[in-house]
Parts: structure tokens; C-alpha cells; sequence
């Protein structure tokens, strides 16, 4: 029997958007630009590198990748609802269909995956976030300016009583949150349980004194464990927990976010995203998993600085990080856009003016590296916002503002 040759090309065709997963990619090739889109579909869909005798013409039609447009480097591919298997595969499948074998494909040379739009019915099963923008704002009591946070400084190496004294430093200086950082989550220096009971008495101390704030305490570990975890932080007086979702998965944070024992919010870290993110001709772009984050209930996301801080990334690439999260055609709570990594206050206005006040801000080493200390920079920053939310230029709040003055002084505006 001769295998069949099927062509997975529908250009120009009008596409059913609740009918198909539709993916964006950037393809850079030697090879012509339509066989490079057909041999993505075959390899994500019903195909390979040659004609099949066990592919018929209904598995294809059925089954089949389509490729519904190719405009310059950039090709659509439309994935049929039926080839997802979501109640058991979830978001690991989906990954494998949309952002699986295709960039290792020789013959191909370069893609990126820009962008994807989800059908409804594979949004439907989904629930997004608990708590959302919302949420957050409403345990923290602060309806309107934008969250001011920090990440405790140094990463690594601050016992647990040192990190709630950070906190509640900061907390005085009037942030709303704080978080650990990303390489620390049960060391023997600062172990989980003293560390969360240490801070949540610090978080207490402050709601006593009359403020509320909240520390996302790390609980990245191995799936196997990262519920009970999660259960432990809780009853150690957690009232947010903080997931690496790269390195995690995006399975950990919508396990999280679905069990009816986790009762607060998810802070979403990207560590690792860079490695697939940055380069601007292959790998994934930040959007798609953005959009992933928030449909598997990401309560707030790392998005980015929109070209304000040190780690790379532009602001319209980070604007759309952040459009993924606040859109209000999903069928899903808004995740509140977390922007971050070299932030101090002079910068605060700029992210501000492009965010909205929708964003949480947070400076680890804006804060922490304030000549006055932990609380003074806190102070810096929280004036930043509040200049920034009443559209004061911050050079002339800081007449009035000693802490903010310091701090532009030191790192500029
Ligand atoms: C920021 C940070 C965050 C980055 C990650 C850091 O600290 O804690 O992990 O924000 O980048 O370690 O760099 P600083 P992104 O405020 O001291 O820079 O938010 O882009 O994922
Ligand atoms: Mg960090």
C-alpha cells in the first residue's frame, strides 16, 4: 500500500475559533516557507517526516494541524479541539501539541511560539485564579494605588528572624507585600517553618498596628509534595505561597489554585523563562505563558518592567504579558501583573504610566540597598507609587518626601 501524502494547508480559509487551538510561530528557514508550516502541523498533528500507511483520509480531516496562514516569517496553525486530552494530559499535553517537538525539527532551523488563543471549550476547562487583582486588594484593603512590594534581600542567607524583621521593616514603610526569593525555599539556614512562622507574627504585629500586608513564602518543590507543602505553609500562618512555574509547572500552580485546601493566594515566579523567552527567533514567547498562568489560576505574574529594570525584555512585549493577564474577554479572575527585577523608585512612574495601577511593583535591592536602611527604602518606594498614583512628577514629590529623596539621589529617576 502506498502511504498517503496529506496537505495541511487551508490559506486563506476562514477559521472556527472555538473549533481549534491557535498558535502563531515565527518561523526562520531556509527552507520554503509553506513546507516549513505543513511539516509543524504534520509533526504536532497527524503526521512525520513521510507519508504514512496508517493515516486515512477521516483521521486526517478530523485530527489534522491546519495551516490557516502564512504572512512573511510568521505562520498560523490551527490545532482541532479533539487533539488535546485535557481531564488526564492537561496543560503538559497541550504543551507537547503546541510547544513540543516542532523546535527541534533540523530541517526547519529557528521558531518561536508568539502566541496562542485558546477555544472555549478548552478554556472551560480551566477555572483561573481564587482571588485575582480583586482578591489581593481586597485582603489587603488597598482598592486603588498599585501593590508595592519587595523581594527580601539577599536572596539567600537571612535567618528566619532576620527575614521578619524585613518584613516588618518594610511593612512600617508601608509596602504591601513582600516575597522570598526565588532560590529559597527550606535550607537549612532559614528552614521553611521557622521562616513562615517568624514572618506571620511579623504580619501580625503590623495588622495590629493598623496594616495590612502580605509574604509569599516559596514553596517550589517536587510535585509529588508541593500540596502538602502548601498545607504546611498555611498552618504555619502562610497567607500567600509563591510557586516557580517554570520549574515547577504549570500543573503545580492549577493543582494549587483548584485544591479547596489551598485558602490563600498564588504568587507566580518565571525563573528559568529567559532560557526559552529571550531569544527573539526560537523558543516560546512570555505571552502564551502568561495566558497558560492565568487559566491555570495564577493569582499574580511576573511579567516584566516594560523596559524599565534589569532583566531583558521590552515594554510592548511586556505589555502584552500584561494584557494576558488583565483581558476581560477570559472567562477568568484577573491576575495582577507583577513588575520587578531591578526596580527602584525613580523607575516606579514610568511602570505606572504604562501598566495602569492594575501592577504590583517590588524592589528587592531598591529597597534593601537604601542608604537609610530596609524601612527608608520601603518609604522610597511606597512615595514613588503614591506620587506616581496622584501624577506628581517624582522629582517634586521628593521635595517633601526625605526617603524618596535619598533614593533618586542614589539611583536616579
Ligand atoms: C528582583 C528579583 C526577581 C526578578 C525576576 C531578582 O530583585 O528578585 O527574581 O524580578 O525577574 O532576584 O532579580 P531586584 P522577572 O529587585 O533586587 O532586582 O520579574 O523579570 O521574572
Ligand atoms: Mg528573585
Amino acid at each position: 500500500m502506498k502511504p498517503m501524502e496529506y496537505s495541511y494547508l487551508h490559506l486563506g480559509e476562514g477559521i472556527d475559533w472555538d473549533s481549534y487551538v491557535v498558535c502563531d510561530y515565527r518561523v526562520t528557514t531556509d527552507m520554503p516557507m509553506e513546507k516549513a508550516a505543513e511539516a509543524i502541523a504534520a509533526e504536532q498533528s497527524t503526521g512525520t517526516w513521510t507519508g504514512l500507511t496508517t493515516l486515512s483520509q477521516s483521521i486526517f480531516d478530523k485530527y489534522g494541524a491546519k495551516v490557516f496562514s502564512i504572512e512573511g516569517n510568521l505562520i498560523r496553525v490551527g490545532f482541532p479541539n479533539e487533539d488535546f486530552s485535557i481531564d488526564v494530559g492537561g496543560v503538559p499535553q497541550i504543551l507537547s501539541v503546541i510547544a513540543g517537538n516542532l523546535f527541534g525539527l533540523e530541517a526547519i532551523g529557528k521558531v518561536r511560539l508568539e502566541d496562542v488563543f485558546f477555544s472555549k471549550p478548552i478554556k472551560s476547562m480551566f477555572k483561573g485564579p481564587k482571588f485575582g487583582i480583586e482578591g489581593l486588594r481586597k485582603r489587603l484593603g488597598r482598592p486603588e494605588k498599585p501593590l508595592v512590594g519587595t523581594i527580601v534581600k539577599p536572596k539567600i542567607g537571612l535567618s528566619p528572624k532576620e527575614m521578619a524583621h524585613y518584613v516588618y521593616e518594610g511593612g512600617k514603610g508601608g509596602l504591601t507585600n513582600s516575597k522570598d526569593d526565588e532560590t529559597l525555599v527550606n535550607q537549612a539556614f532559614c528552614p521553611l517553618e521557622d521562616r513562615t512562622v517568624a514572618i506571620a507574627e511579623a504580619i501580625d504585629r503590623l495588622a495590629s498596628e493598623g496594616h495590612k500586608m502580605m509574604h509569599a513564602v516559596n514553596i517550589s518543590t517536587g510535585g509529588h509534595e508541593i500540596l502538602e507543602v502548601a498545607d504546611r505553609a498555611q498552618s504555619w500562618g502562610a497567607n500567600q505561597i509563591m510557586v516557580d512555574v517554570i520549574t515547577c509547572g504549570f500543573s503545580a500552580v492549577q493543582a494549587l489554585a483548584e485544591d479547596p485546601s489551598v485558602k490563600v493566594p498564588i504568587h507566580v515566579h518565571r525563573t528559568m523563562h529567559g532560557a526559552f523567552t529571550r531569544d527573539p527567533l526560537h523558543g516560546v514567547a512570555m505571552l502564551p505563558l502568561a495566558k497558560l498562568t492565568r487559566m491555570c489560576g495564577g493569582d499574580a505574574l511576573h511579567i516584566g518592567t516594560l523596559g524599565a529594570g534589569k532583566m531583558s525584555g521590552d515594554a510592548s512585549g511586556d505589555r502584552n504579558n500584561l494584557e494576558a493577564c488583565i483581558d476581560p474577554d477570559q472567562p477568568f479572575k484577573r491576575t495582577m501583573p507583577v513588575s520587578s527585577g531591578g526596580v527602584y523608585p525613580g523607575v516606579v512612574g514610568k511602570i505606572v504610566k504604562a501598566a495602569g495601577m492594575d501592577v504590583q511593583i517590588q524592589a528587592g535591592g531598591g529597597v534593601a540597598g537604601h542608604p537609610g536602611g530596609v524601612r527608608k527604602g520601603a518609604m522610597g518606594m511606597s512615595q514613588a507609587i503614591d506620587a506616581a498614583f496622584a501624577g506628581i512628577p517624582v522629582a517634586e514629590y521628593a521635595k517633601n518626601h526625605e526617603e524618596l529623596r535619598v533614593a533618586l539621589e542614589k539611583w536616579g529617576y
